[in-house]
């Protein structure tokens, strides 16, 4: 049936600044699953879908994928979970896809969990990265510079959207992975 409570956390922040790190510590104490929107993408080419080229055409841009196909991916994700409590990593990325979750799924976020890093840092993140793993075809400085500019022009107004309705919870980011998460939990705790 459709009447169970749904919990919805997007986690948005810049590239690298750690969404997907703290996201699995996240699940393993929250009970939450995760959902990167990147990696359904991602999923969606290798599967060999025939939105397969055009999305891999975006990523490598840096630009963002339009929304139907986000959203109906996020969606069949959710259903298949059996979960309640999602965290949707790296989405909404523009008015876009915050205006067409909305409408098609109709649900509101619980909250924004806000990763704040400086560019300089995530962008040694992202290189450091690029040395050791060759999943992430965008993590080359081109493609990251035009990813930092998509994040500032179309992602931070979506963050801005919501800490207008004060539900924006924001992180320090730049500090150890440890330290970040020791922040995170705060937010994840009820208070007495
Ligand atoms: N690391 C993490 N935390 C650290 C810390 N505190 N100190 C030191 N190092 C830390 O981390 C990145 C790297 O940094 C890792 O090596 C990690 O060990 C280290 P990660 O947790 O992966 O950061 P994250 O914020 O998840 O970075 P990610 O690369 O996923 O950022 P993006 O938001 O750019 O990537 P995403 O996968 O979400 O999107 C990729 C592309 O898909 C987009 O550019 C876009 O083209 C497309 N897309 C859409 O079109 N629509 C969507 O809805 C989503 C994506
Ligand atoms: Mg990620």
């Amino acid at each position: 049936s459709n009447d169970k409570k749904v919990t919805v956390v997007f986690v948005l922040g810049g590239p690298g600044s750690g969404k997907g790190t703290q996201c699995a510590s996240i699940v393993k104490n929250f009970g939450f699953t995760h959902l990167s929107a990147g990696d359904l993408l991602r999923a969606e080419i290798k599967s060999g879908s025939e939105n397969g080229t055009m999305i891999q055409n975006m990523i490598k841009e840096g630009k963002i994928v339009p929304s139907e196909v986000t959203v109906k991916l996020l969606q069949r994700a959710m259903q298949e979970s059996g979960n309640t409590k999602f965290l949707i990593d790296g989405f909404p990325r523009n008015e876009e896809n915050r205006d067409a979750f909305e409408k098609v799924t109709g649900i509101e976020p619980e909250f924004v969990l806000f990763f704040d890093c400086s560019e300089e840092e995530m962008e040694r993140r992202l290189l450091s990265r690029n040395q050791v793993s060759g999943d992430w075809d965008d993590d080359n400085i081109e493609t990251i510079r035009k990813r930092f500019k998509v994040f500032v022009e179309s992602s931070v107004p979506v963050v801005e959207y919501y800490d207008a309705k004060f539900k924006v919870r924001k992180i320090n980011a730049g500090k150890s992975i440890d330290e970040v998460f020791e922040a995170v939990k705060t937010i994840f705790t009820p208070a007495n």
